[in-house]
């Protein structure tokens, strides 16, 4: 324990004011949960005044919610603490001086899918802004995925400099990764177990006090901040990693000319003590915000996070970085899938009409980014084709049009294409799409193993699924 710090907690007492950095979908219900615990008396949502996200200052006070899609709970909860004035949103980060806690939710995006190296500039800037009015005894908590030694390292580095004091002496410093899923916020916060990582002990016990006050089911879990930063990279990497195993068996099956569900039926066979095969989904790619660069934070972590050098395999790629490779390999396998499907009907990819269906890149969510779809899409008009999108959850996109129509988007396609297991698609019937492509043998590609072959084969169409190779050298029926 080090005394000093634990001192200067003691002095502070119990935590009742706390200010949330980031008002974004971690920060919000982070900040709405910490008003609504009794014993906390005041919580600051601290928003930049930006052109892109100024717009939330004046709409979070006004008890309404800036995020898209159902959030059961969250509507309710923050007009609540704000009529009870226990939550304020605003760009006066000078109340952090009165804060006895400060979390920081601002997420690191690409600053190019190219490079694969994130934007920390929005981060820093709001840990900046925390060190500029740091007060004794407060506990800063980094809660944005970041690359393994961001708490140790840049974070402490930045605090340090803005506030002049020592981080583990004057203040408390802690990473205590979200683990948060769009459509479940509040439940998520409240119910998984939360890894809480502080740079000593004393920072690890102020900061399991401040989350253990939101969690119901959820427990802590205490580790190093350098722990908390692997294990929440980690999680995705290997969540990515599964799904790339996945891919590469469908892959397999497809080649060797199995049905990869039978295979996976069979190999989940295998129970018993100790037993496990935790086979994910194949797909037509992996997408979001969270498998696609969390891996890249995991290996820059093991590059520059100072410790000991890493002893691997010479000249062989991580098997993580492998794993990401495969399932972004996926979106050209739909594209190969194109190009023999239409072949089958002695058809280029060049001028053809296709029927892109699914631009989200998670089921039933209007969530696009990062989307395997748009992969395909810029391949397909790359050849001169001619792509038509359908998405009935995302309503638009930067350069692309987006039709909530699936008649419009289908009439007179040569191929249908299956991106995202929206449950739209789930009854696609042949005959419909027969009648709307008015084609004799209309291509049909499920990406997301939606349909039955069997009824679009017997229906005349020529089809290729993910992972089916029992199926996708079928006898067209004339
Ligand atoms: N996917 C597959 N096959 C699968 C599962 C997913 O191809 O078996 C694809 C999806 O189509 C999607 C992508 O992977 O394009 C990502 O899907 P996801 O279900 O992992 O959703 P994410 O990206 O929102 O991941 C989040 C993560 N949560 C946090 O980082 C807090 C992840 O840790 C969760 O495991 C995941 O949600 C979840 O399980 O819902």
């Amino acid at each position: 324990m080090n005394e000093e710090l634990q001192n200067n907690i003691e002095q502070r007492g119990p935590i009742q004011t706390i200010g949330v950095i980031g008002m974004g979908y971690v920060g919000i219900p982070a900040a709405v949960l910490f008003a609504n615990v009794p014993s906390v008396k005041m919580v600051y949502g601290l928003q930049r005044n930006s052109p892109s996200s100024g717009y939330k200052i004046p709409m979070l006070n006004a008890g309404e919610l800036p995020l898209k899609g159902e959030e059961p709970d969250l509507p309710g909860l923050l007009k609540d603490v704000v009529s009870a004035k226990r939550f304020r949103c605003t760009d006066d980060f000078s109340l952090i001086s009165s804060c006895d806690a400060v979390t920081i939710a601002i997420q690191t995006p690409f600053l190019n899918p190219q490079d694969l190296i994130p934007d920390f500039s929005a981060l820093e800037e709001g840990i900046r802004q925390a060190g500029r009015y740091l007060t004794k005894g407060t506990l800063v908590v980094l809660e944005s995925t970041i690359t393994p030694g961001t708490t140790i390292g840049i974070a402490r580095n930045i605090l340090e400099k803005e506030s002049g004091f020592i981080a583990g002496k004057d203040f408390a410093l802690a990473h205590a990764p979200e683990r948060v899923m769009v459509g479940r916020l509040i439940q998520n916060i409240q119910e998984h177990d939360r890894i809480v990582g502080g740079i000593d002990e004393t920072s690890t016990r102020r900061a399991r006090e401040l989350y253990a006050m939101v969690l119901t089911k959820g427990r802590v879990i205490p580790m190093t901040s350098t722990a908390a930063e692997v294990t929440k990279t980690a999680e995705n990497t290997f969540r990515d990693l599964q799904i790339a195993a996945a891919n590469q068996l469908a892959l397999y099956c497809e080649a060797i000319g199995v049905n990869f569900y039978d295979v996976r039926n069979g190999i989940d066979s295998l129970k018993g003590e100790g037993i496990t095969r935790a086979i994910l989904w194949p797909g037509a790619g992996v997408g979001g915000h969270c498998l696609t660069k969390d891996t890249y934070h995991l290996e820059r972590g093991v590059r520059t996070s100072g410790g000991e050098s890493l002893d691997y395999p010479s000249g062989t790629e991580s098997l993580f970085v492998t794993a990401r490779r495969i399932n972004d390999f996926m979106p050209d396998h739909m594209f190969h899938l194109l190009e023999v499907g239409l072949n089958r009907i002695h058809k280029e990819v060049r001028g053809s009409k296709i029927a892109l269906l699914g631009w989200a890149f998670l089921a039933n969510t209007d969530d696009a980014r990062n989307s395997p779809s748009e992969i395909f899409y810029r391949r397909c008009l790359e050849a001169e084709a001619e792509v038509r999108v359908h998405d009935p959850w995302v309503t638009k996109w930067q350069g692309v049009t987006i039709s909530s129509s699936l008649d419009e988007t289908i009439t007179r396609a040569d191929v249908v294409v299956i991106f995202t297991g929206h449950r739209e698609y789930h009854s696609l019937e042949p005959l419909y799409i027969r009648n709307r492509t008015g084609a004799d043998h209309p291509v049909i590609i499920d990406g997301r193993n939606l349909l039955n072959p069997d009824r679009f084969i017997e229906a005349g169409f020529v089809y290729k699924g993910i992972g089916r190779g029992d199926k996708n050298n079928h006898p067209i029926i004339s």
